[in-house]
């Protein structure tokens, strides 16, 4: 039934040089000639006449038609983006750009019905409580597809909210948010998600540094009493759960620890956390300084490397203490035992980015134009040498000369670093508002073409993160680039003052042309904008660009059989099925079995009485393909989507008397107005 290009046309290098050469070629032919484009030739004309018309460029077209998809073909990849404070995940196909979903995650989405009325969603939301407060919204930062041997697999999405240091866990055979579980040590976070290399732990880094388990303390407390953190999320693959029972947390330095990634392939097992406030500021009110002077006073601030193995056995063999009842191994441990290590990094740190072969951990310096990067086997000889300082906690920060490979200058204000498959690393540039690209050591290029800035190329406006096709694998594609934007300014038609994100589409497929750039200067060299895309939702933060095809191999198209659980991922065996239909009465409680079909609800007449306490459990029995069903019920907050074959129920107490027509919200057939029912509260 579908239809897509396997390998866009524009991928088949020989054959595209073909078709570019004869279509600028044409171009330059067409626009040479009086009338721009030959009159009578039919479809071809038309064309050249609409370039002409438009007084597109080459470069235009050629942008045009590398993002072009025609009705009914499908993108090569899909982009799954954080949708900032919406606390919504986005994904959007590449290279077109077109939306796909907004999936509901910490903030309920009526038209996923995600949060209106569903008891065993409700359950994922209170999960998330904040010792019973209510959240529900979240502010989403770094999405992280899981992972096999280092290369996204295609089965779970998992994602952080900064705002209230919780992690969700979303299930990509239905795209749907199944978990929500709340850091129990720290109240914000910011440093996750990622995982190992084999999904074992989903990773959630901490921020601004709190007591442990963000009891009071006074500021003037700070150095004694406020801590950082990392935990370490146990994934259940074949439950594809987090496991909260053997998930643990190290106790770090009140650093405000920042973005974290897993060591691959030779530096598996090892774990990379950038910060900043090395300082330990504490603002203007009890330093005099704020926080933005404060906490950039020094010259350093200290990658974090975390032995992740050692740290396992140390929790497997119960060296930990406990916040909520949560196993949090203490800093002093780790020191003792060898688990925690710094190393200085220039001024004020952000991204924390391990190579594909896992060989270097790149690290940028917000106020320093390099990007600076360390070798773990000179990390590894370091700790071997007790070659270190220990810090005013006592951590043994090693010696930067003796650890660092390469500084490479790459402009004002890197922040985030992705890899392709030819050498090079690309890193976001935010006060240049440039991509820069630049050469890797050995392995991946040696002598001369190593650690080169070899293109800068300019973006619109303010880059933060900075996604390349399976970027920061094992396997990076090397083909297409995404840079997530923080200001639109001029860019589009402006919807009041509050103004839409932009994201960049950058093919980054041909290799530099020249050998160097100029570090000041914006020369692409090679690199190619092809696409803005205005994002009214929130603020991405980083995306993650996973190939098409290992979604389609794990989505479901509907649900497997009729009466599954969502929530459950199995077939709920007291699911209503056609001929089951019923309504039953024990004392107040009125249990309700409907069925959903193209066009109607069995039952359609609900008779409660005021007080009742009402259980209601729908299927949609509809199998076709996308024949999804709705289910509003009017002054009840209650809003469902019945996918085809899924099975739900709401619960809840008929507080209000009255007659309230409940109805289905999607356009599922010509007879839609009439699936449609009443539910009748007797006073
Ligand atoms: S952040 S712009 Cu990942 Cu939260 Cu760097
Ligand atoms: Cu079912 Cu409209």
């Amino acid at each position: 039934m579908r239809r897509r290009s396997a390998t866009p046309l524009w991928r088949n290098r020989p054959i595209m040089a073909v078709l570019v050469v004869t279509a600028v070629i044409a171009l330059v032919a067409a626009a040479c000639t009086p009338g721009g484009g030959g009159g009578d030739n039919g479809a071809t004309g038309s064309y050249v006449d609409i370039i002409n018309e438009r007084g597109f460029t080459d470069e235009q077209v050629a942008a045009a038609l590398k993002t072009y998809l025609p009705s009914g073909e499908w993108d090569e990849y899909v982009m799954f983006a954080s949708g900032g404070h919406s606390g919504q995940v986005i994904a959007i196909g590449i290279p077109s750009m077109r939306i796909l979903k907004n999936i509901g995650v910490f903030t309920p989405e009526p038209w996923q019905g995600w949060g209106y009325g569903n008891v065993e969603q409700q359950a994922v939301f209170d999960a998330g409580n904040v010792r019973g407060n209510e959240i529900r919204w979240g502010d989403t930062h770094h999405p992280a597809l899981s992972e096999t041997e280092g290369d996204y697999d295609g089965k779970l999405l998992f994602i952080n909210d900064k705002a209230n240091a919780r992690v969700a866990l979303i299930d990509l055979r239905d795209w749907e948010t199944k978990q929500i579980v709340k850091n129990p040590v720290s109240i914000v976070d910011h440093g996750g998600t990622f995982v190992t290399p084999n999904t074992e732990y989903v990773i959630e880094g901490g921020q601004y540094a709190n007591p442990l388990g963000w009891d009071y303390a006074p500021l003037e407390e700070y150095e004694a009493k406020y801590r950082g953190m990392v935990t370490f999320w146990k994934v259940d693959r074949d439950k594809a759960r987090i496991d909260e029972s053997r998930s643990f947390a190290l106790e770090l330095p009140p650093y405000w620890q920042d973005l974290c990634d897993s060591g691959k392939k030779v530096s598996e097992g090892w774990i990379f956390c950038n910060s900043f406030n090395v300082e330990m500021a504490r603002g203007k009110v009890t330093d005099g300084a704020d926080f933005e002077a404060g906490a950039s006073a020094g010259e350093n601030d200290y990658l974090h490397v975390i032995d992740l193995k050692k740290a396992e056995a140390l929790y497997e063999a119960g060296k930990t203490t406990e916040v909520d009842g949560f196993p949090i191994i203490p800093l002093q441990t780790l020191i003792d035992e060898g688990v925690l290590y710094f190393i200085p990094e220039p001024k004020s740190p952000h991204g924390a980015d391990v190579t594909p072969g896992g060989e270097y951990i790149v690290v940028s310096g917000k106020l320093d134009p390099h990007v600076t990067i360390y070798s773990f086997d000179k990390i590894q000889k370091a700790i071997a040498d007790k070659n270190w300082e220990p810090d005013r906690y006592g951590v043994p920060v090693l010696d930067f000369d003796a650890v660092k490979e390469a500084q490479v200058e790459v402009g004002l204000g890197p922040l985030h670093t992705q890899f392709d498959d030819k050498g090079y690393a690309y890193t976001s540039i935010f006060l240049d508002s440039v991509v820069s690209r630049w050469s890797l050591g050995p392995p991946y290029k040696e002598g001369d073409e190593a650690w080169k800035l070899v293109g800068r190329i300019p973006i619109n406006y303010n880059v933060g993160h900075i996604a390349a096709a399976e970027g920061d694998t094992v396997s990076p594609d090397g083909n297409y680039l995404v840079s997530l934007n923080k200001w639109s300014i001029d860019r589009f038609l402006p919807p009041g003052p509050l103004l839409p994100q932009n994201l960049q589409l950058i093919d980054i497929d041909q290799p530099p042309i020249n050998p160097t750039v100029d570090v000041g200067g914006t020369d692409p060299n090679g690199m190619q904008l092809l696409y803005d895309m205005p994002l009214a939702l929130g603020e991405p933060h980083y995306a993650q660009i996973i190939k098409a095809d290992k979604l389609e191999a794990n989505t479901f198209e509907i649900y497997p059989e009729i009466g599954w659980d969502p929530a459950k991922m199995a077939v709920d065996p007291d699911a209503p099925v056609a001929g089951n239909e019923r309504v039953e009465r024990n004392g107040n409680t009125v249990e309700i079995w409907m069925t959903a079909i193209r066009s109607h609800y069995t039952p359609d007449r609900i008779d409660v009485k005021k007080g009742d306490h009402v259980i209601w459990h729908i299927t949609n029995i509809d199998l076709s393909k996308d024949a999804t069903h709705g289910f509003a019920l009017p002054g009840y907050n209650v809003t469902l989507s019945l996918e085809p074959g899924e099975t739900t129920t709401i619960e809840f107490d008929a507080t209000e008397s009255g007659t309230f027509p409940f109805y289905c919200t999607e356009f599922c057939s010509a007879l839609h107005l009439e699936m449609a029912g009443y539910f009748l509260v007797e006073p």
